[in-house]
């Protein structure tokens, strides 16, 4: 009998089956990442408080595969055990940074909070994030470029610390999306595969829609597609609209294209072109943007000059990289 760092199997609802990193106490192993700061999955039951139950089983095959309405299934845990996992080691690879706090800690997960959830989120008094079951128990919010951005919440609360609400807000919405994409793009999962859409595959409208779209954001019904002086408003989930729009701008670049399968078409504000610098370098430029030159009153306008300076840090000022983020910043009307 030893205690150790074990490779589990996941048999995940959304991502297929993966490994999963695991810890062997006694004859039994347990839901804990001890590769990952010791991130945990624990079992709320459909609980509302508290922190439930750590998973263990017996053989370290986590799920099934499928939806399951009990409240001990497995499979949201390993795919909440997942995202946790993936989100990890993008930001450890892409970044350098060590966890959410960038000190090495690991946070924790909750799944089966409630009953007919259709939410998930992230909670700094517990460094924690939690996930609901969706409508009928059935359709849990554990998708991986959900877990990415419930914890990426966790990284801007550390950093920037953008105040939820108004232009901020939107900012720290838009930055949880712009990283839990992030993750989905790198976990390069065949199941999951990289997009420019968010939650696509939880389901939450019931009709195959995503939550938002980045490339238009506009084509949700809700979000705006540019900067305008009452943007800050809306709801942040929205307001979100015009720095993800710009992401995918200074990403992609404007008009049509399809990537993975998926058809995208971004037109500007302006009407000018843009020409995208890829996905790695407009991450880092939002990265640095967010841990060095954002804080918690950055609007849209100071963000503007915060990725600029960030581009400017990583390329020069007279980059090809560092024009392209003014462009697509023109391209959603932040001037
Ligand atoms: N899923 C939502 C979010 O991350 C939760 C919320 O609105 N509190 O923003
Ligand atoms: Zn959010
Ligand atoms: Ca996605």
């Amino acid at each position: 009998e030893y205690q150790g760092i074990e490779t589990g199997t996941g048999k995940t609802l959304y991502s297929g089956q993966v490994t999963l990193t695991t810890t062997k106490s006694g004859s039994t192993y347990q839901l804990t990442d001890g590769s990952r700061g010791g991130h945990k999955t624990y079992n709320l039951a459909r609980k509302t408080s508290g922190t439930g139950t750590l998973f263990t089983d017996a053989d370290d095959v986590w799920g099934t595969g499928t939806a399951s309405s009990s409240t001990s299934d497995q499979t949201a845990a390993a795919d909440a055990a997942y995202g946790a996992q993936e989100t990890w080691d993008f930001y450890k690879s892409t970044f350098g940074r060590n966890g959410i706090k960038n000190n090495g800690q690991g946070a924790y997960s909750r799944v089966h909070y409630g009953s007919n959830y259709v939410n998930a989120f992230w909670d700094d008094s517990c460094f924690c994030m939690t996930y609901g079951d969706g409508s009928g128990n059935t359709h849990p919010l554990t998708a991986l470029d959900v877990a990415g951005h419930e914890m990426s919440h966790g990284v801007t609360s550390n950093t920037a610390g953008l105040n939820y609400s108004g232009e901020s807000g939107g900012l720290n919405e838009a930055t949880s999306d712009i990283f839990g994409t992030g993750v989905e793009w790198f976990a390069n999962n065949a199941a999951d595969k990289g997009d420019y859409l968010i939650g696509e595959k939880i389901d939450i409208n019931g009709d195959g829609s995503p939550l938002r779209y980045m490339d238009k954001p506009s084509k949700d019904g809700a979000s705006a597609d540019s900067w305008s002086s009452t943007v800050g408003n809306k709801d942040v989930h929205y307001s979100s609209g015009v720095a993800n729009h710009f992401f995918y701008l200074l990403a992609e670049g404007s008009g049509a294209k399809t990537i993975n399968g998926v058809s995208y078409n971004s037109p500007t504000s302006n009407g000018a072109k843009v020409t995208g610098i890829g996905r790695d370098k407009a991450l880092q430029i939002w990265y640095k943007a967010l841990t060095t030159y954002m804080t918690s009153t950055t609007n849209y306008k100071a963000a503007r000059t915060a990725t600029l300076n960030a581009a400017s840090a990583l390329y020069g000022a007279s980059s090809a990289e560092y024009a392209a983020v003014g462009a697509a910043w023109s391209g959603v009307n932040v001037n």
